[in-house]
């Protein structure tokens, strides 16, 4: 098929020249292009903030400004000079408000003063902060029962917020801790511990100057990880093979322009970032692994002295990969044998590999399996803990990660429990709370009465948008500790608060006048510190550690835990911290070197904390069925839901998608061509897309236009969270529950 039936990309590369244009219209739309230019020049430096694009690593000696697009933009969109105050909520009210779209909610600016809801009148007015503590720590203490209540988290919050509010939680007494990473990278966390003991990938940065082979599966970096495309152009240009597999060819894992290359940008040259591309189908990528894995058994290249030493369960497996058919693994994946070879060669062939991965790869039902396949793979050459191999699941909040060591997690590890009673002095709850999906399940069947969250944007993220929406409303109370209005803020339960709090890129003062500096992890698990450079938005913000600090003290008291001087100074959380939690030692002066320290791997270094004390494999069986083989021979479609390259998961920036050539809309949906005339429709024109209902709920995304695109026959895509409607609760991974986003049975309806 011709390139040109596709939709013409603007250019051939990513990045480039288009990405700075992109981010100078960027910088100047916030209406504040000076302190945006002067937030970059900051980010991800040791002396600034850290960068709140994405989580991954920053490079040795960060003297040379780390530039990205991503980054860009998510620092503008903090940055910006607009408001969104008491007067525009007395001119809106929040039935108006619903009928609003993402981007123009967001696109009012920062929040700047706190807010009650008031029914009579149905808008929020601004309430004092120490009436707003007061109220929610008065209906929290009014539940019956701490588990009715349930705190999400979103990937955002700084380590000693996050901390500090698991400290809050179990002193309240609950476990119920919904977080972004159950949508996210859930999958990964669950198939490493078993794997390798920790839910942690085994790379640092360093480790992709020293690869042979970098098998990318499901991920696109142009647009969710700039900065990763800059390694794995260094690694393309310097000899190693960078193997992609992906249902789209994008843009971003072909060609990259750095931007931060003074000399190619002059010739406006481009470099390979993939030296092997594999479109897998989708949920393919577990065949595609098997594939590979059955070829180097049968060659024997295998590091036996790696799988005799370090190994357990190698035989097991053996046994299943001989057993699968490469009938079930071409039909799956979607990849010839010979395609699966040639990958499988280039393993081989490669002494030291790494495997990264992302969405593409945890959010189907079968993503724990997947992720113990690609821990197989590389354990068959021994490609762990050894410089220039390893696991590296490539995170998406920059501080996700971080998040999840501080606690964030509702099955309460012994250890940390054992931790913080030790520190407490009290006894503190031990049973497992509940997740998003167990989150949502209890405020539809009246078992939740509130939901406070910090950041986030909990109804438009989870599946089942309108679901999610009557839940919440109906509840209790509910809260929410953000910088910018979305639409979960308007879904008020019978008490609403919105909290408006600084960002990362705002200096935040100890009532001393010291500056305070917070800490992060990033997907190699370096912790550095962070502190912001810009005034605050509002004289009236707080900071998420002050509002978490004032929620406790309202609800718990301060007997236990002095909320206030905590707040007043993070060195003591942190000192707190380095007592509970392994590893943080000497915190508070770790943190402040420049490029902060590693939080030991052992894996990483060949220990296992496994409870056979080695490297397990892994011996699912290839799934019965993908939902594309479900679909096969009944009209119907397998819909991966994604993000175009102008938006932060719910956080939409503007309506172009550069990179895959779509301009002005993100009502499209990505089909290859022969499926467009298969269903008698033409590109351009628009169907409805009809979701699954053998629950007895109906799922409609209507009018969305076919935009033809280079993906395999029976396998489209669409942008999340518009497709959310789509995305039925109870479809998510085995052992992960996380939502299926990535393989939506569907179908198409031409109007
Ligand atoms: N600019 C920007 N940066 C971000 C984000 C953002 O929204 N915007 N979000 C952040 C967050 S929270 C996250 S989790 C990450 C997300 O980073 P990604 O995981 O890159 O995000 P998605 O857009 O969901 O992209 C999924 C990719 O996987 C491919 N894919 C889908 N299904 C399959 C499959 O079955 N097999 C294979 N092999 N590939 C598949 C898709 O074609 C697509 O290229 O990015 C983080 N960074
Ligand atoms: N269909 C489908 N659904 C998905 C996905 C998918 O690929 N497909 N991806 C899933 C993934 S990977 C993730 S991580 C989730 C994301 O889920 P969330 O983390 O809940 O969503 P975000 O869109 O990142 O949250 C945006 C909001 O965070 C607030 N915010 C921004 N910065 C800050 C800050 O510094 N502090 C505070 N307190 N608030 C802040 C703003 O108010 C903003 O409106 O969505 C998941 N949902
Ligand atoms: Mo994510």
């Amino acid at each position: 098929m011709a390139d040109k039936d596709f939709v013409a990309p603007a250019s051939k590369a990513a990045g480039g020249w288009g990405a700075l244009k992109s981010c100078g219209k960027r910088l100047l739309q916030t209406g504040n292009p000076l302190a945006g230019a002067r937030a970059m020049l900051h980010a991800n430096q040791p002396d600034g903030f850290d960068c709140p694009g994405c989580a991954w690593g920053d490079p040795e000696h960060g003297s040379s400004f780390e530039f990205c697009e991503n980054g860009v933009k998510a620092v503008a969109w903090e940055a910006t000079r607009k408001r969104t105050t008491p007067d525009f909520f007395a001119d809106h009210t929040v039935s108006e408000l619903r009928g609003w779209s993402d981007y123009d909610l967001e696109h009012q600016g920062r929040l700047t003063h706190p807010l009650r809801y008031d029914p009579a009148q149905d808008r929020y007015l601004p309430v004092a902060w120490d009436d707003a503590f007061a109220q929610i720590g008065a209906a929290l203490r009014a539940l019956e029962s701490p588990d009715q209540a349930e705190f999400y988290t979103s990937g955002r919050a700084s380590n000693e917020a996050a901390f500090l509010y698991q400290l809050f939680v179990r002193l309240y007494g609950t476990n119920n801790f919904p977080d972004c990473s159950n949508m996210c990278h859930e999958a990964s966390g669950v198939a490493l511990i078993d794997a390798v003991g920790i839910g942690k990938g085994t790379v640092l940065l360093e480790d992709f100057e020293q690869a042979d082979a970098i098998f990318v599966f499901g991920q696109n970096p142009g647009t969710n990880h700039p900065r990763m495309l800059a390694d794995l152009r260094k690694a393309a240009a310097r000899g190693a093979r960078v193997v992609v597999f992906n249902p789209l060819k994008e843009k971003g894992l072909q060609r990259f322009a750095d931007p931060q290359n003074k000399i190619e940008m002059l010739r406006g040259g481009s470099q390979p970032t993939s030296t092997d591309y594999f479109q897998v189908r989708l949920g393919g990528d577990m065949a595609a692994i098997r594939g590979m894995c059955k070829v180097v058994l049968a060659e024997g290249v295998l590091d036996r002295d790696f799988i005799t030493r370090h190994c357990h369960g190698f035989e097991d497996w053996r046994a299943v990969v001989e057993a699968t058919s490469w009938d079930q693994i071409q039909t799956q994946s979607g990849l010839s044998r010979a395609q699966i070879e040639t990958a499988a060669r280039i393993y081989m062939q490669s002494d030291r590999v790494i495997a990264t991965w992302a969405m593409g790869v945890t959010q189907h039902r079968h993503s724990v399996a997947t992720i113990r396949e690609i821990a197989n793979f590389l354990f068959l050459r021994g490609n762990v803990g050894r410089p220039g191999t390893g696991l590296c699941p490539v995170r998406g909040h920059s501080n996700v990660q971080g998040d999840r060591t501080m606690g964030i997690n509702e099955k309460p590890p012994a250890q940390l429990t054992d931790a913080l009673e030790r520190e407490l002095g009290v006894s503190l709850p031990r049973h497992d709370g509940h997740n998003v999906l167990g989150a949502i399940g209890a405020m539809l069947d009246g078992s939740a009465r509130a939901f406070i969250g910090l950041g986030g944007n909990f109804a438009r993220a989870t599946p089942d948008s309108a679901l999610i929406a009557q839940a919440l409303s109906g509840l209790g109370l509910t809260v929410h500790v953000a910088t910018k209005l979305n639409h979960s803020h308007l879904l008020p339960g019978a008490a609403s608060f919105i909290l408006p709090c600084l960002g990362r890129t705002e200096i935040d003062k100890s009532p001393a006048g010291i500056r305070q500096i917070v800490t992060v992890e990033d997907s190699m698990s370096m912790v550095h510190g962070s502190g912001g450079i810009n005034l605050p938005a509002s004289a009236e913000l707080k900071s998420e550690i002050g509002i978490i600090a004032g929620i406790a003290a309202a609800t718990v008291g301060s007997a236990v835990v002095d909320w206030q001087a905590m707040a007043d100074d993070y060195d003591l959380i942190r000192d707190m911290i380095g007592r509970v939690l392994p590893g943080f030692h000497d915190y508070n002066e770790r943190v402040r070197k420049p490029r902060g320290f590693w939080l030991r791997n052992p894996a990483a270094q060949r220990e296992w904390r496994t409870p056979t004390a080695r490297a397990n494999f892994g011996a699912d069986p290839l799934p019965e069925a993908t939902e594309w083989q479900k679909s096969q021979g009944d009209g119907r479609f397998v819909l991966q839901t994604f993000r175009s390259h102008d938006q932060y998961n719910t956080t939409i920036y503007g309506m172009d998608d550069r990179y895959r050539g779509v301009y002005g809309e993100r009502r499209v949906v990505f089909v290859n061509p022969d499926d467009i005339a298969a269903i008698g429709a033409k590109a351009g024109d628009r169907v409805d897309i009809i979701g699954p209902s053998d629950d007895g709920i109906d799922r409609v995304a209507q009018a969305f236009r076919l935009v033809a695109y280079d993906l395999p026959r029976g396998c489209i895509a669409g942008y999340y969270p518009e497709l959310n409607v789509l995305v039925p609760l109870g479809a998510f991974g085995e052992r992960s529950f996380t939502p299926n986003s990535k393989s939506i049975p569907v179908r198409l309806h031409p109007l």
